[in-house]
């Protein structure tokens, strides 16, 4: 997949990120309600304890990219470049506690990269190391990241922007609807949500609302 940086701030609107373990019913049934909301982005985060493995992990991460292809939304695998390889997934997305971003550019070719960075530092290393957009958080409290590092409010994504960094960034961590609208205006092209969506009785009204609250602050 080619990839431009206007291509990527449109898919990183509204963000949908989930695994098994974040589900209460099915996991193809979440995202098929997720995909009428609006989503644009989803990434497969097989993660946690009683995460799926092997095979298993496998299958549902086939059956979820299936669902996303039907619909034309690029699937993003996190941490596993195996997988996404073996899967020809569209993109993967790395922390800092995974291959160097440089390693894993080498490995996927032109699928899209992304990087989680926590300061100015990580997110220079990661665009010149090739990444296509970065994620930052935890931007508010969340209880979905077990090892989440501190949370850091809006502080970061300002100075980035504020240094006239202009590389496609997500939002990270707590994030719903209601407080969407101060990620927007701190310089982010979209959010990206666990909890918001896996976890809503109408995952497909959680969407579109997270869609409506991206769309009336965009910049
Ligand atoms: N990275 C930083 S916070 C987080 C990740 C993967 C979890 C976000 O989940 P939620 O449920 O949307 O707070
Ligand atoms: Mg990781």
């Amino acid at each position: 997949m080619e990839v431009n940086p206007k291509q990527i701030r449109n898919w990183l609107k509204v963000y949908f990120i989930m695994g098994s373990v974040n589900c209460r019913h099915k996991p193809e049934d979440i995202l098929r309600s997720a995909i009428y909301g609006g989503i644009s982005l989803f990434q497969f985060r097989e993660k946690g304890a009683d995460c799926l493995q092997g095979k298993e992990k496998e299958s549902l991460a086939k059956r979820l990219q299936a669902i996303c292809k039907e619909s034309n939304i690029p699937f993003i695998v996190n941490d596993d470049i195996e997988l996404a390889l073996s899967i020809n997934a569209d993109g993967v997305h790395i922390g800092q506690e995974d291959e160097p971003a440089d390693v894993v550019r080498r490995k996927i070719g032109s699928k899209i990269l992304g990087v989680s960075v926590h300061n100015m530092l990580e997110a220079k290393a990661a665009m010149r190391q090739g990444a296509d957009y970065l994620g930052i958080g935890p931007i508010y409290p969340t209880s979905t990241k077990k090892d989440a590092k501190a949370v850091q409010g809006l502080t970061f994504l300002k100075e980035l922007r504020a240094a006239d960094i202009q590389i496609p960034v997500v939002g990270i961590g707590g994030i719903h609807s209601e407080n969407t609208p101060p990620i927007m205006d701190a310089g982010a092209d979209g959010v990206s949500v666990i909890t918001a969506i896996s976890q809503a009785d109408s995952p497909e009204k959680s969407a579109r609302e997270l869609k409506e609250a991206v769309m009336r602050n965009i910049h």
